[in-house]
């Protein structure tokens, strides 16, 4: 059980479907009521940001998450901008405020008031300060996906004042220098694609996708009797990553830490080296946004635009797996892509320029029963295929369902002409929140609430998705 503070789920039998959709499910039908229950979920989301918002930032949850993430606040700004716009830009301001000089934005600012201890691995282990052109404040050395381009667009969008449009020109140079570090320095394999170099960039943690090349890390499960995990004692254990997990997320951490994190010379020998479809989908969404900033600013959108194309080009040479239709990561260590459907195989959907043929062949991999995405969704989006024999409901990224994800799942089926579809799945996230609250994940079957239950960007997303 966790133990944020905050507001806890709405009542999951009072919503009434106003558009008189006989047949809708319990979640869709606790979420598409009428005007007061969508004014109940909004109170109970801007109550969520408001109770995580701390001084510059927003933490994910209080407990389990107490500092600032990356891909987090790009997502919290989304949701900030219809109710706080200038907490949307202080978000996006204070995290861009930790970038190193080399222009990687850093997936854990910590916060120097929260107590030593309070987050494991803290800055002990990443030892920032000691990394020339690191920032003042202590990070993490790793990234995240970069969806912070297209959050300050969507962020402006949702409140396209001057003031927005000041925050949009300061952060442009930032954003751009986040794109050159991906593409400069993390194209380990030359092919015009990022690698990631930690499962925690992913964003996705302990997903299926990681099991392949995870398992050629050499690690100990009873190394962790050395530390102190902090996430088991505010999440059930069974929720989480496992002891073996964290040796290996470990492990990385070390390799890339005594390696200066410097980005030269990983083919030869760095433990996990990965090209993952859903932050080579958000690079090139990036680009796609940045011309659209860039015009906005009065800056030439052109080399976005021709960036944006040869990331797609090189995404449907090197990750696309013909025999499925889908999207697979690569493992570089063994140039093979990863078996495992996951739902990360969906997300190049969020590229406008993806060919029709492969676009309608994520539809079709959408709506399977792996899926399950419809019109009418009977259970909530999975993170990882619901027929493969090692599904597990609980699991974190092993198949609970999380809104960042089905929020983008979502933006790439309107991008590609499947509103019934788009809005069936913005019925069901809606439904999730109705029912359980602002929880950090949910149980793909049920719905229930998972991990924390005042999560940042579940709030944050569900005001997006009320609002359209
Ligand atoms: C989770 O990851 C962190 C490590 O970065 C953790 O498990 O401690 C993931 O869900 C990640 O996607 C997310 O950004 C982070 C904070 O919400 O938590």
């Amino acid at each position: 059980m966790t133990a944020d503070a905050g507001p806890t789920s709405v009542d999951a039998t009072a919503g009434v479907d106003g558009t008189g959709d006989a047949g809708a499910t319990r979640a869709e039908a606790a979420g598409t009521g009428g005007p007061a229950d969508a004014t109940r979920l909004r109170r109970l989301a801007v109550d969520t940001l408001d109770a995580n918002w701390e001084h510059d930032h927003t933490v994910p949850s209080r407990t389990l998450y107490p500092h600032q993430w990356s891909w987090d606040s790009a997502f919290i700004a989304i949701g900030l901008a219809q109710v706080r716009p200038d907490r949307a830009w202080r978000e996006l301001a204070s995290l861009f405020r930790a970038q190193w000089a080399d222009g990687r934005v850093p997936h854990i600012v910590f916060n120097p008031a929260i107590r030593v201890g309070a987050y494991f691995p803290g800055p002990e282990m990443w030892r920032s300060a000691d990394v020339p052109g690191a920032p003042a404040v202590a990070t993490s050395g790793l990234v995240q996906p970069p969806v912070h381009a297209l959050a300050a667009l969507l962020a402006y969008r949702r409140a396209p004042d001057p003031r927005g449009l000041a925050a949009l020109r300061r952060l442009y140079p930032a954003l751009v220098a986040q794109q050159r570090y991906l593409a400069d320095r993390r194209d380990v394999a030359g092919d015009g694609l990022v690698c990631i170099v930690h499962p925690w960039e992913s964003g996705l943690d302990n997903s299926p996708a990681w099991d392949e090349p995870m398992a050629a890390v050499p690690a100990e499960a009873a190394v962790m009797r050395a530390y102190r995990r902090h996430d088991t004692t505010h999440a059930d254990a069974a929720h989480r990553p496992t002891d073996l997990d964290y040796a290996r997320y470990l492990a990385i951490v070390a390799a890339y830490r005594e390696h200066g994190y410097a980005d030269r010379d990983l083919a030869d020998g760095h433990p996990f080296l990965v090209e993952c479809p859903l932050f080579n989908a958000a690079f090139g969404a990036a680009e796609h946004a940045l011309a659209e900033i860039a015009a906005l600013i009065g800056d030439d959108p052109g080399p976005h635009r021709a960036r944006a194309t040869r990331i797609t080009e090189a995404l449907l040479r090197r990750l696309h797996d013909p025999d499925t239709g889908t999207f697979q990561p690569r493992d570089l260590r063994t140039d093979r892509l990863v078996n495992a459907r996951t739902v990360l195989g969906l997300t190049p959907l969020i590229l406008p320029d993806l060919p029709t043929r492969q676009a309608d062949a994520l539809v079709v991999e959408a709506r399977s029963a792996r899926f399950g995405v419809a019109r009418r969704m009977d259970r909530p989006l999975p993170t990882y295929d619901r027929t493969a024999p090692d599904f597990e409901p609980l699991r974190y990224w092993r198949g609970p369902s999380w809104l960042n994800i089905g929020w983008l799942v979502r933006r790439g089926l309107l991008t590609h002409g499947h509103p019934e579809l788009a809005a069936g799945l913005r019925r069901s996230m809606i439904g999730l929140v109705a029912g359980a609250g602002c929880h950090e994940y949910f149980h793909p079957d049920t719905g229930a609430g998972l991990g924390s239950p005042s999560f940042g960007w579940t709030a944050a997303l569900v005001l997006d998705l009320l609002a359209d």
